[in-house]
């Protein structure tokens, strides 16, 4: 694979989560030496759900810390807010313009996320044309992702095929790059869920800044199957079978090798264990990340992430409107 263009971002909805690192930053910090990489704090998202404006902006900023924390390097990977660049919020318009809401409605993250509300915002339901911006900017080639967001990629890869097909070759057709094992990790507390920042249930998701001893209360209440041996079967354990996929996550070691050490073993003994390999692999992280924090140096990292991402975004939202027939501004 020659050097590819990458973008991804999270959502400062909430307090980052196991899922979401090994979902999605693990690979970032993987992709980070090999490639050209652009990873963003997605403010603008997580304002698709009401945020308290203290709460959103201390999110953006632990969000920005935690992908410094988990070894993102700033002197490679642009890392960014994407309200920093305003490019982002004009392309989602006029990716809306080329989104039908047919699509839009067989979404099943707007589903799931307006499920049972009586007042949906707009933007919940536009929010995978502005996605697809975020994408489309860039010209990237790879997104890293979770599993959950492989239908908005298949969107954003629509759009821009339909884009180029109305108006000529101009934007790239990303792929998605989701991890073999780890692309789904699920609640703590129901395994048919996957777990997510914004579930007001904390006890159903572990955060990357909890302390030891609520990893530890955490993984004990995690909920377990029926029966006790320690074996990787989604459809019959799921709720075990979780817990190890987290388990080899943490302490690199494969499916095979975990099922092999538990034989015999009950769910007490390996809970326990889990919970020592959670807190263990979340300590050079939450070191790094109250260094991060105290240094303030997030701010100089943003400023520099929105200048490298201004001048590739600019440069893709002129083209993009020039192929629609906007007016170039005369100089
Ligand atoms: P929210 O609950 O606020 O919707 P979220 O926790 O689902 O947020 P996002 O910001 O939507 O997080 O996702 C950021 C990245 O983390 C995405 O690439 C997503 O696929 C990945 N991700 C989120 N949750 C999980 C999970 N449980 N397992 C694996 N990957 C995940
Ligand atoms: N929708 C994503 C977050 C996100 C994103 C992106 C991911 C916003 N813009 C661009 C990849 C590329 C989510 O994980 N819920």
């Amino acid at each position: 694979m020659g050097k590819q263009r990458v973008l991804s971002g999270i959502q400062s909805s909430g307090k980052l989560t196991l899922g979401n690192y090994i979902g999605a930053m693990k690979n970032y910090v993987a992709l980070q030496h090999e490639h050209d990489c652009f990873y963003m704090i997605a403010d603008l998202h997580a304002i698709t759900v009401p945020q308290e404006p203290a709460a959103l902006r201390e999110q953006s900023e632990s969000v920005a810390a935690l992908f410094v924390a988990a070894g993102l390097d700033p002197t490679q990977a642009a890392i960014f807010l994407q309200s920093h660049v305003s490019a982002h919020a004009e392309l989602s318009w006029l990716m809306t313009t080329m989104t039908y809401m047919g699509e839009l409605e067989r979404m099943t993250q707007f589903k799931d996320k307006s499920e049972g509300k009586e007042a949906v915002g707009a933007g919940l339901f536009l929010y995978p044309s502005l996605m697809a911006a975020d994408i489309l900017l860039y010209n990237a080639n790879l997104v890293p992702v979770g599993d959950d967001q492989k239908q908005h990629l298949e969107l954003t890869r629509d759009l821009a095929g339909r884009f180029n097909y109305r108006y000529g070759e101009t934007l790239v057709v990303p792929e998605p790059f989701i991890p073999k094992v780890g692309a789904r990790i699920m609640s703590l507390d129901d395994a048919s869920k996957k777990m997510s920042k914004s579930n007001p249930n904390v006890g159903s998701f572990i955060s990357l800044l909890d302390s030891p001893d609520e990893i530890r209360k955490k993984i004990s209440r995690a909920k377990t199957d029926l029966g006790r041996e320690i074996v990787f079967d989604v459809p019959n354990k799921p709720e075990i079978s979780n817990l190890m996929t987290i388990y080899a996550q943490c302490s690199g070691q494969t499916l095979e090798q975990v099922q092999a050490a538990y034989e015999g073993q009950g769910y007490g003994a390996f809970k326990k264990d889990l919970a020592e390999v959670v807190v263990q692999a979340l300590e050079p992280l939450q070191q790094k990340y109250a260094d991060v924090r105290s240094s303030g140096e997030i701010h100089q990292i943003l400023r520099d992430g929105a200048e490298r991402a201004s001048a590739v975004a600019e440069t893709t939202l002129n083209s993009v409107k020039e192929a629609m027939g906007f007016v170039a501004k005369s100089r």
